[in-house]
């Protein structure tokens, strides 16, 4: 029987004290259509509950790790305790490609200044100095980034000022971080960080023209598993030109340079919508969101940039290669839907990808019941039309927010206002993004930021076929006899973008959903193993 979504909600709250339960509440909600079409409000972006296990990441992970750790030719050096810079040493599946030998790659690297109580005590701006100096001697790269650790901010060390005056003593850019880990309620902070410095440090600093007609940038793609490869050959095959990528298998230089293209394409909303925003503000280039996951999305999201350039051998080109993959595709999608078909999902994850992965279960003829986001805000979830409702709170006034203005020499309005409108009438939507509930079922749960006991009571009452989540729930949810794909490191699998990633992903998942193993796993408290076990050691 399909469970009631209301029960459940009431069940996962009666665990908690009461004040508590009743904020929880609003962080679960069920996915229902009011009056108006509109879906439920839910609340984001808010602080976990201390004593939750929560899936969450810290600051400085969404900035070191995320925004910046993809770009091979910047120098990443972590200020703070080695842990820190140990435990983000290629942990992230983001794939690069130096162009030739001699390139720089640091992806390999990991640099930290190792803070000991010393610096602590007595401040560690000297052994950042020297860190810099080292690394630059050895390295000779052309941008050096520093990343505070919580230690750094609450020691009062003064990373931007080391910044400047290493930039002019050694003659190339440094720029530092504020992202202590403890600076927002999650890694969304650090990526608003990460934007921010970007944007203030390096973007528009590389005056090259570009000739070509075609010009984008694709941001919000972070190269996980080699889907970047996969997108960015498809663009080449269309005669799509990608100036930069924010900022999976990307280079320093394209960063700086990318004021050059003619269109934002944003891939995840959540951790780059800043630097879309304020290179159209700026420099008058806008943006719309795309989706590379799942076939459809990814026809879609190429017809999009076709129509913008609004060029027929653009479009004859791109509707080429939809066809050209789609054929594939079809057949793949025939043969697992007929397994598929009806089988249940859920997905909690990240800050976009709970969103664009229902489509490619949706393309297998999956359902997904329950989703949510880890840190995403309201308007990841509701759409973007609810902007200027969100309420901003004290941790969010926390992160800088640059106020940006048109370039006085290089604004230059991609498009007309009446271009703009028109697009928009051909179902571009220009700076919008609808967000994820709008496309789930009605009565489908959604749930912000879950707490690893809400995970385990699904899990019982709704037994789905299959569960996404990430490294830090995949084991303890296949102990419960359901096989768990991990949607931020894809499982050493991968790519999944574009329609090779699609044909990827429905095979894959086929495999997980269809196989027999699960029902042989029973975990040691269903046998009584774990008695037998105390018997022995007593
Ligand atoms: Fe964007 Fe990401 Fe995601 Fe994200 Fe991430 Fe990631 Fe993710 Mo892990 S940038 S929000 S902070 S799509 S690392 S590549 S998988 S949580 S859903």
């Amino acid at each position: 029987m399909k469970p009631n979504p209301h029960t459940v909600k009431d069940e996962l709250l009666s665990a908690l004290p009461k004040k508590s339960a009743r904020k929880r509440a609003e962080q679960i909600v069920v996915n229902e259509r009011l009056a108006d079409g509109a879906v439920p409000e839910i609340k984001a972006n808010v602080r976990t509950t201390p004593g939750a296990i929560t899936q969450r990441g810290c600051t400085y992970a969404g900035c070191k790790g995320v925004v910046i750790g993809p770009t091979r030719d910047i120098l990443s050096i972590t200020h703070g305790p080695i842990g820190c810079g140990f435990y983000s040493w290629l942990t992230r599946r983001n794939q690069t490609r130096p162009e030739g030998p001699d390139d720089a790659n640091y992806i390999p690297y990991c640099l930290s200044t190792d803070m000991q109580d010393e610096q602590i005590v007595f401040g560690g701006e000297k052994k950042l100095r020297a860190a810099i100096e080292e690394a630059y001697a050895l390295f000779h790269p052309k941008a050096i980034a520093i990343f505070s650790t919580c230690p750094v901010g609450l020691i009062g060390d003064d990373v931007h000022s080391v910044a400047r005056d290493m930039k002019e003593k050694l003659g190339i850019n440094v720029f530092g971080f504020s992202c202590e880990g403890y600076k927002g309620v999650s890694q969304s902070a650090g990526h608003h960080i990460a934007n921010n410095q970007l944007f203030k440090h390096v973007v528009g600093t590389n005056e090259t023209p570009r000739p070509e007609k075609f010009k984008i940038n694709l941001l919000g793609e972070y190269n996980i598993g080699g889907d970047a490869f996969v997108i960015e050959n498809l663009f080449e095959r269309c005669g799509i030109t990608l100036v930069s990528t924010f900022s999976g298998n990307s280079t320093y230089d394209a960063f700086a340079n990318s004021h050059m293209a003619d269109l934002n394409a944003v891939m995840c909303h959540r951790s780059i919508n800043y630097v879309a925003e304020m290179m159209e503000k700026k420099f008058g280039i806008p943006w719309i969101k795309v989706n590379f996951v799942g076939a459809e999305g990814t026809a879609k999201s190429l017809r999009h940039i076709a129509q913008y350039f609004n060029d027929a051998e653009l479009t004859e080109r791109v509707e080429k290669v939809i066809s050209d993959e789609m054929t594939d595709v079809l057949k793949t999608q025939f043969a697992v839907r007929a397994r598929c078909e009806g089988k249940t999902a859920m997905l909690f994850v990240g800050g976009s990808r709970a969103h664009h992965y229902q489509t490619l279960f949706a393309e297998m003829g999956m359902k997904t019941v329950a989703a949510g986001y880890e840190f995403a805000h309201r308007d990841d979830y509701e759409g973007r039309r609810v902007l200027p409702s969100i309420k901003v709170d004290a941790d969010s006034r926390n992160i800088e927010q640059l106020d940006v203005l048109p370039d006085e020499t290089r604004y230059m309005p991609r498009r007309g206002p009446d271009e703009l409108v028109q697009l928009q009438a051909a179902g571009v939507d220009v700076a919008g993004y609808q967000g994820m509930m709008p496309e789930m079922e009605d009565g489908a749960l959604v749930i912000d930021d879950i707490y690893h006991f809400e995970t385990e009571r699904l899990l019982e009452v709704y037994k789905p076929d299959i569960f996404c989540a990430g490294v830090k729930e995949k084991y303890a949810v296949q102990k419960a006899g359901i096989p768990c794909k991990q949607l931020h490191s894809y499982d050493y699998g991968g790519p999944y973008a574009g329609f090779r990633g699609a044909i990827n992903f429905y095979n894959e998942i086929d495999r997980m959903v269809n196989t027999k193993i699960w029902q042989y796993v029973q975990a040691p408290w269903e046998t009584g193993a774990e008695l037998e076990m105390e018997e022995i050691a007593s």
